[in-house]
């Protein structure tokens, strides 16, 4: 069991060690090119070594990638070889096409070629040689004949497998980081140059928030990078996704994953608080409030103000004088028109004054009638 395991990882230490890796990858346009000088394989292995590198041989169909690949193979001291690339009439003879069963329109032979010398030359490979008619150009060949060959595959552009994090937040900014692109841990082809980071706003639509080259930030292999996004509105929710950038155009991979976001309500702003409409509601709420409370401070004054009015103009009949007759007697409420002790009472006529303020009125009327008002309050 344990010596299993122990062959498992060695197997796979050695498929990963095998792999090329990422710098001996040429790139043009959309594909990548390897150019292998060591491997000398026949045709059908020289594929499957490709396959192993999730690529085929190479489909050279243009000028350009013809004079692309011949940069490659042609260092001053490398011997004349042939590498196997991707072009064969194994199905029908002189009838040449690619891997993918197209048919092979593009003109890269050399000269006389190609010649299916022996009528065995079914396979194609592309010189590289001092000879300037040869260097470059294609030859058909045995197809079990060991040689060097070229591998292409597309462009697979870098994608980060973890999201950002939120270092910072206020009402108007968000500060982000993301660990760096590694090969290891994240997918696609580097290198990356870049990064690109966006927002997505509660409408759906991302925005371009800005970016950074990968060379900035802490770290060696795996960096950390930082962002500030700015003029972001109090109070909003935000998406925020990071995506890596190889070199080249077109070199921008897939957004990673995301990070929500709420930005903060604006401190000391009653606006961004409440809101404009529930602002109006509470200012209109203490304006009512304000005049309920006046008015009943009115009332309340006013009430007070007669009621001490009341006091004072309608002093409390106190009593009959001694051997008075009741009947004869009455107690009206005088209105007094004068204030103190000098207090006029309509209907009453003053007879008499007592160093205990009490009064004798008589009654202007009815002289029979005398009243006592004690104006001793
Ligand atoms: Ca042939
Ligand atoms: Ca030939």
């Amino acid at each position: 069991m344990f010596v299993g395991i122990v062959i498992l990882v060695l197997n796979v230490l050695r498929s990963v060690s095998s792999q090329p890796s990422a710098d001996e990858w040429y790139r043009l346009d959309d594909a990548l090119y390897l150019v292998d000088n060591t491997s000398r394989l026949n045709y059908d292995d020289a594929q499957s070594q490709c396959l192993e590198y999730g690529a085929n041989l190479a489909r050279v169909d243009s000028d350009e990638i013809q004079s692309f690949l011949t940069t490659f193979i042609s260092p001053p001291s490398m011997p004349t070889r042939c590498f196997w690339i991707g072009c064969h009439d194994r199905e029908v003879e002189g009838q040449f096409k690619w891997l993918d069963g197209t048919q092979v329109r593009y003109n890269g032979w050399a000269s006389y070629q190609p010649d299916d010398h022996g009528e065995n030359q079914d396979c194609a490979c592309l010189w590289s040689s001092k000879n300037p008619n040869r260097h470059g150009r294609w030859d058909d060949n045995t197809c079990g004949a060991r040689l060097d060959l070229i591998c292409q595959k597309g462009v697979s552009l870098p994608g980060l497998t973890s999201g950002p994090s939120v270092e910072d937040i206020s009402s108007t900014f968000v500060t982000v980081s993301w660990s760096s692109w590694i090969p290891c841990l994240d997918t696609g082809e580097g290198p990356v140059v870049s990064y690109l980071v966006y927002l997505q706003t509660m409408d759906g639509e991302w925005v371009e928030g800005g970016g950074i080259d990968s060379d900035v930030g802490e770290g060696d292999l795996q960096r950390r990078m930082e962002f500030v996004l700015t003029g972001l509105e109090p109070g909003n929710e935000y998406n925020i996704s990071v995506s890596a950038v190889r070199e080249g155009v077109g070199g921008e991979g897939p957004k990673g994953p995301l990070v929500s976001v709420t930005t903060s309500i604006e401190s000391g702003s009653l606006f961004g608080a409440l809101g404009k409409s529930n602002l109006i509601w509470i200012l209109f709420g203490v304006s009512l409030a304000g005049n309920i409370l006046l008015v009943v401070v009115i009332v309340i004054t006013c009430r007070r103000q007669r009621k001490q009015q009341k006091k004072k103009t309608l002093p409390n009949l106190s009593r009959a004088p001694s051997g008075h007759d009741p009947k004869d007697h009455q107690y009206e409420v005088p209105r007094a028109v004068g204030d103190g002790d000098d207090h006029i009472y309509e209907g009453l006529q003053r007879t008499e004054s007592s160093i205990n303020k009490e009064s004798s009125y008589l009654s202007i009327d009815n002289t029979d009638r005398v009243e006592y008002v004690n104006t001793n309050i």
